[in-house]
């Protein structure tokens, strides 16, 4: 993974790195919660965590405008906490309780918010893809502005249908930012062991869609490069591929022997490159934030996170009579 190009003293703003740094620990003690949830038996199926990967999602919801759309795959919970859903109608998701997003009926993997125009939430590697183009498309025939931000993995990238994706996309300008998170992994496979091509953003000049590679632990070049493709996209130009170079830090699931790696490289990329820590030395450094500045904020947000997994907790089972509905559209969805 490349080093990190921002220099140890930024221009971005004191509200701005607060901001970052909030919402990044937001998403890291959240997913911490689940995975002790997971272990306590309070959330069934799969539970796939976002830790490492925060400084992806919270730098490009920092490019994104009001009514910007955002479609990920089942590694989602951080992708629904930066646009603004509610921590604890997520976690009443993922422990399978009424109050969730789904009626406790989506689970991890499959919620949706209309209101902050998130699109979910998909466990089918890749077919998130096309959704996006789709979304987008539906944007450009209403004539509005608007950007949808679509997430996939490494693993995704090698797929069929985005290379179709990519080729309708540009065919037709759709606004719309293909997102890879290179996390390096596609569960136990990596990179390396699965495409002579690793440079996932060069393919799309095979389409004559422009890209970018950016360093995806460094949340203010993510931010940066985000601001340059939405750009892009609004003023009419077609999609634009961003490769963000990230790192997983917990196994691919909940289940996950981890053989694939070894100890040291999970450590050494923590200890070197985390996201968190960086934003943490650009406040203290540019004497934003005192420490106990900062333990505050850690404590405020270890509340929000608490909170929800108590209002999880108390939230009811769907009853059983749930089983038959949302199945079938009762009436035609009205025009947004
Ligand atoms: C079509 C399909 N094939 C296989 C799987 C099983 N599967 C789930 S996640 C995954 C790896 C995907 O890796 P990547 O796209 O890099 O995303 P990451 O998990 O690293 O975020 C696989 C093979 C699936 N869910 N769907
Ligand atoms: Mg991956």
């Amino acid at each position: 993974m490349a080093t990190r190009k921002t220099p140890a003293k930024s221009n971005t703003s004191k509200e701005d790195l607060l901001h970052f740094y909030r919402q990044m620990l937001l998403i890291r003690r959240f997913e911490e919660k689940a995975g002790q949830l997971y272990g306590m038996g309070l959330i069934g199926g799969f539970c796939h965590l976002y830790i490492g990967q925060e400084a992806v999602v919270v730098g490009l919801e920092a490019a994104a405008d009001e009514g910007d759309k955002r479609v990920t795959s089942y590694r989602d919970h951080g992708h629904m906490l930066a646009c603004g859903m509610d921590p604890k109608g997520v976690m009443a998701e993922l422990t399978g309780r009424r109050d969730g997003y789904s009626k406790g009926k989506g689970g991890s993997m499959h919620m949706f918010s209309k209101e902050k125009h998130f699109y979910g939430g998909h466990g089918i590697v890749g077919a998130q893809v096309p959704i996006g183009a789709g979304l987008a498309l539906a944007d450009k025939y209403k004539g509005t502005d608007r950007v949808t931000f679509t997430y996939f993995g490494d693993g995704a990238a090698n797929q069929g249908q985005v290379a179709e994706t990519y080729n309708m996309a540009q065919l037709w300008d759709l606004p719309v930012v293909f997102v890879i998170e290179n996390n390096q992994y596609a569960m136990g496979t990596s990179v390396k062991r699965s495409t002579r091509s690793p440079d996932f953003w060069e393919r799309g000049a095979a389409y004559g869609i422009k890209g970018e590679a950016v360093d995806g632990m460094d949340v203010l070049a993510v931010k940066a490069a985000g601001e340059k493709a939405v750009a892009h996209c609004r003023s009419g130009k077609g999609p634009y591929i961003l490769e963000v170079m990230t790192y997983r830090y917990r196994g691919h699931s909940m289940s996950d022997p981890a053989k694939y790696r070894t100890r040291e490289e999970v450590q050494k990329i923590r200890e070197e490159r985390d996201a968190i820590e960086h934003v943490r030395e650009l406040l203290l450094q540019g004497k934003h934030a005192t420490d106990d500045e900062l333990k505050a904020i850690d404590k405020e947000i270890k509340s929000i996170v608490n909170e929800a997994a108590e209002f999880a907790k108390e939230s009811p089972e769907p009853d059983v009579s749930e089983l038959w509905t949302d199945i079938y559209a009762e009436e035609a969805p009205q025009e947004a």
